[in-house]
């Protein structure tokens, strides 16, 4: 069954409120997936697409990401922050050379990572056999950044791209994090 991150709607109790207020809804991607958290990518060159909700089989593409609904609609989103922390093993006998993109598309994409998705970041790692290492990127996206107004729309998928090649390895991600900063509560308010 595929899985839906849903936010309860954004609830703004306007007494007491600055104008100058401003709400991060903070999305904790990792704890809405399941086995697919960890894996093991076999040798050879390879591109795998997480988190893979279709069948948890990184061999059977599943290219649609995950669907985030923030609520929030459009023109209230100030920035956005993403957040990707995992640990990679290389668990083979030669050098691994490894990059994870990440990409975000609107809520009804098929194929977030061939065309209709936006690349927002991407981060390198090579590891020596038998090696393992800490994969990093952090995303901020602001007005006019690519991939800003797919996020802003409310409803948006997201997904990460591994590529590169060696001789297999074995990943666990350790945190997935979306934070949505909305506008000022003044801004909001104006017609
Ligand atoms: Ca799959």
């Amino acid at each position: 069954m595929r899985k839906t991150l849903a936010l309860a709607a954004l609830l703004v109790a306007l007494a007491g409120c600055s104008m100058q207020t401003r709400y991060t809804l903070s999305v904790d991607v990792l704890s809405f997936l399941g086995d697919e958290v960890e894996g093991n990518v076999p040798s050879g060159a390879f591109e795998v697409y997480l988190p893979d909700d279709d069948d948890g089989d990184l061999t059977t593409p599943d290219l649609d990401g995950t669907l985030v609904e923030a609520g929030l609609g459009a023109d209230r989103l100030e920035a956005a922050r993403f957040e990707l922390t995992a640990t990679i093993t290389n668990t083979g006998a030669t050098p691994l050379d490894l990059s994870a993109e990440v990409y975000v598309g609107d809520a009804d994409t098929t194929d977030l990572y061939h065309g209709s998705g936006t690349q927002i970041g991407s981060t390198s790692l090579k590891l020596a056999a038998g090696e393992s290492g800490a994969l990093t990127l952090v995303v901020e996206l602001r007005q006019d950044d690519p991939g800003f107004d797919q996020v802003a729309a409310g409803n948006f998928r997201v997904g990460i791209k591994l590529r590169g090649s060696g001789d297999g390895f074995s990943y666990r991600l350790e945190g997935l994090k979306f934070a949505l900063t909305t506008k000022r509560l003044g801004e909001l308010l104006q017609p």
